[in-house]
């Protein structure tokens, strides 16, 4: 008989003292896990009051709070770490020195786990793919869990006992400190620079994404992107997504003489692009990834075909908000790194430049390290002006100069979103504005001013709604 017991767990990780560094959702998951499981738990946290202290099970006495209690990881037989807080914090490198295992959530989930496992990461569209997938588990009839950085904490998906699939969306973060995840299938969707202050460079950032093929039963990786393939060579099923007609087996996408653009699976046209609701090239690559990822979890085609069509995609990535004064208004408040950033251009800025419309860009918060002259040849293609917000403003604005950004587009220092909104209708009363669409797309972290790319989300599409009354009060007026 080889049931995971919970003495095997307990014989597996050692019977001491596990430590749970961080008391965020995930810590809180990881502690209530492992009490359950009769394990002696301690938790700290570098906040004085963590707000979901009060959640954590009445038998977890040692609670640590106010900073991360270098003493207490010392005594620990594990740490589990919170993705949030950076293996180079002083107490977590002192406890890897002597040697103490450091690991993350996923690594308990994924020991835990006996159904097939969905392993979604990427710098981009994670959130969107793994949505998709799990959706079209659902409609094809499938116990599925979601969760994982998607903001489900992946061990809350065990209390379902009846699940058959976990789809998980995977950060850098969470896979740092995960060894031999043995999905079902798994993938890396893209790679653009990101997490930069915490991994240190590209090197670092990939080596830690990669750790997601570690284990797999096969892979699929996008062929526009040689940094989604996985380094070792190996006889996986291998299935790859992209833009030009596909080989046999693989999934791209074929255009007709009349210019008709259809996903395809090898030379079968599965579906007409334009029967998606999700627009952009970008979001072709994530329907095929979906299709991909389906597939080898044996999902049938049709009806993922089916969810495709449904699929109106997430908010606050390239969310259409309104129209004011014959200019629309898009929250990419998701849009939180240069790649998503250039997909969102790219993908908007086609949409416009055929009626001569350029697009007026929103961009700023915290950096994160990236080097932001790489989004100026799309703004010189599609974009005529850029208001610049947040923390890093300053900083953003002389990479694009740096990096030569045409006479043509006109830069302005805002602060602040309210001014930044101000600043869009004094530009856009010029007659000689080409302005047709502004695209909140910041490339940065919100923290400095929001909560989260959520709040500033709302925020944004709070501020619009407002100048669509305004609008609509000037036309009953005029
Ligand atoms: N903390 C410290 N010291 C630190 C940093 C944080 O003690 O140096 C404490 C905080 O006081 C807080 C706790 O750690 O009490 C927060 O932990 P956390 O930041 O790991 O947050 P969780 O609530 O556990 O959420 C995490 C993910 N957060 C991060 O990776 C930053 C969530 O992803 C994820 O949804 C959740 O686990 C469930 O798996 C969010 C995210 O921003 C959405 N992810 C990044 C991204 O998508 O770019 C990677
Ligand atoms: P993640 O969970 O990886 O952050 P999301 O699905 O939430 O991904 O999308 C985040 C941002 O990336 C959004 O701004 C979205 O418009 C953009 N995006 C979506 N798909 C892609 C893609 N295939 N390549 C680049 N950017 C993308």
């Amino acid at each position: 008989m080889t049931t995971n017991t919970a003495t095997d767990v307990l014989l597996h990780k050692g019977s001491g003292l596990q430590v749970v560094v961080g008391l965020g959702q995930s810590g809180l998951s990881v502690a209530r896990y492992l009490a359950n499981q009769g394990y002696q738990v301690a938790v700290t946290d570098a906040q004085a009051n963590p707000r979901l202290a009060d959640q954590l099970p009445t038998d977890v006495h040692i609670r640590q709070f106010g900073a991360i209690d270098a003493e207490l990881l010392q005594q620990a037989a594990c740490i589990i770490i919170s993705p949030g807080i950076s293996l180079a914090t002083e107490a977590v490198v002192a406890a890897r020195q002597a040697n103490i295992p450091v690991v993350s959530d996923i690594q308990l989930f994924c020991e835990a786990c006996s159904v097939p496992i969905v392993a979604i990461t990427g710098s981009n569209a994670k959130s969107t793919v793994t949505t998709l997938v799990g959706q079209m588990a659902a409609d094809a009839g499938v116990n599925v869990g979601v969760g994982g950085n998607i903001g489900v904490p992946a061990l809350t998906l065990l209390d379902n006992t009846d699940m058959e699939l976990a789809v998980l969306e995977l950060s850098s973060f969470q896979l740092e400190t995960v060894t031999n995840l043995g999905a079902q299938v798994a993938t890396v969707l893209n790679m653009s620079p990101d997490h930069l202050d915490r991994h240190g460079d590209m090197l670092g950032y990939h080596q830690a994404k990669h750790r997601i093929f570690q284990g797999a039963k096969s892979v699929v990786i996008n062929r526009e992107d040689a940094l989604t393939r996985p380094l070792v060579a190996d006889n996986l099923p291998r299935v790859s997504t992209g833009i030009h007609a596909p080989d046999k087996g693989q999934y791209g996408l074929i255009t007709d003489p009349e210019g008709q653009i259809y996903l395809a699976h090898g030379t079968e046209r599965l579906l007409s692009a334009d029967k998606l609701l999700i627009k952009g090239r970008h979001n072709l690559l994530n329907a095929q990834a979906a299709l991909a990822l389906g597939g080898l979890v044996g999902l049938p085609l049709a009806s993922m075909l089916e969810t495709l069509q449904q699929f109106t995609g997430l908010e606050h990535r390239c969310q259409y908000v309104a129209s004011a004064a014959g200019i629309d208004y898009f929250n990419d408040s998701k849009g939180t790194n240069i790649g998503s950033t250039m997909a969102a251009i790219e993908g908007l800025g086609a949409v416009y430049a055929p009626k001569d419309g350029k697009l007026l860009l929103i961009l700023g918060g915290q950096g994160k390290g990236q080097q932001f002259g790489e989004l100026t040849p799309f703004i010189n293609q599609y974009v005529s002006q850029v208001l610049f917000i947040g923390e890093d403003a300053q900083q953003i604005e002389q990479h694009l100069r740096a990096a030569k950004i045409s006479d043509d587009v006109a830069l302005h220092q805002c602060q602040t979103l309210e001014n930044a909104l101000a600043t869009v209708q004094q530009v856009t009363k010029s007659s000689l504005s080409q302005v047709q669409a502004v695209l909140l797309s910041p490339a940065c972290a919100s923290f400095d001013q929001y909560s989260g790319y959520v709040a500033r989300g709302e925020h944004f599409i709070a501020l619009v709604n407002q100048l669509t009354v305004v609008s609509s009060n000037s036309l009953t007026v005029d």
